[in-house]
């Protein structure tokens, strides 16, 4: 994915219509679409290439399964038009190695998430989030999913992994994220949903986050 605003879309609306009416809004100040079960679940795959008319779309299947099945299911979301998968690292090295295969048979992008954002997401990720993060490195991922709620863990993630791989990060205005705090400690993208997709104006919301970005 190409750094230009830094960032992300979250576009958890679940009604087609909705989403690419925000989608051509938006398209100039995000640097890709994210997509997942809610969008998905409503209006079927095909929403991944209809947003990909607009910006490269990141699905966000959480995928958390056994190899053979993770390697299913990053094959159909690939072969639907995304450009990036985000999965979960704690099922171990094989289920990521499986996704990450996939992925470079389509040159595409495979992000782990390593901590969640909520509060509750601490109290099980936490403890896991540098070897997670250490397996994203080591198996060649594109990047990692880590907390703008908490900047101080995305700079000590950031830490594990070097400047090699990404660091995406959800938590920004609506769970209480600060776009400049989470860029400064190491992010390369924030993702945003809520405070986008529920704005009175979406593209201005968008321009002043890109603003707050400060790329
Ligand atoms: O809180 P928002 O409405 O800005 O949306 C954040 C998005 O990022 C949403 O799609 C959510 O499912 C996703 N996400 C997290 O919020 C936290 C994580 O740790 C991982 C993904």
């Amino acid at each position: 994915m190409e750094r230009n605003t830094g960032l992300i879309v979250a576009m958890d609306v679940t009604r087609m219509d909705s989403a690419v009416e925000i989608a051509s809004e938006v398209a100039e100040c995000v640097d890709a679409i994210k997509v997942g079960y809610p969008l998905v679940l409503s209006e079927g795959l095909s929403v991944i290439s209809r947003l990909a008319d607009y910006a490269p779309v990141i699905a966000d299947f959480k995928v958390a399964d056994i190899p053979n099945t993770d390697e299913l299911i990053c094959e159909q979301v690939f072969k639907a038009g995304a450009s990036g998968v985000i999965v979960h690292g704690f099922t171990g090295e094989d289920s990521l190695k499986a996704c990450i295969d996939v992925a470079r048979r389509y040159d595409g992008d495979i992000y782990v998430v390593s901590e969640m954002s909520h509060p509750g997401g601490a109290k099980y990720f936490q403890p896991i989030a540098d070897e997670i993060a250490s397996m994203a490195y080591e198996f060649g991922a594109t990047g990692i999913v880590a907390p703008a709620t908490r900047p101080e863990r995305v700079k000590h993630l950031r830490s594990i992994i070097g400047d090699g791989l990404s660091i995406i990060s959800p938590g920004v205005g609506a769970q209480g994220g600060k776009a400049s705090d989470v860029i400064e400690a190491g992010a390369n993208w924030i993702i945003v949903g809520r405070s986008i997709y529920n704005s009175e104006n979406p593209k201005e919301t968008a321009m002043e986050l890109v603003t707050g970005i400060g790329i």
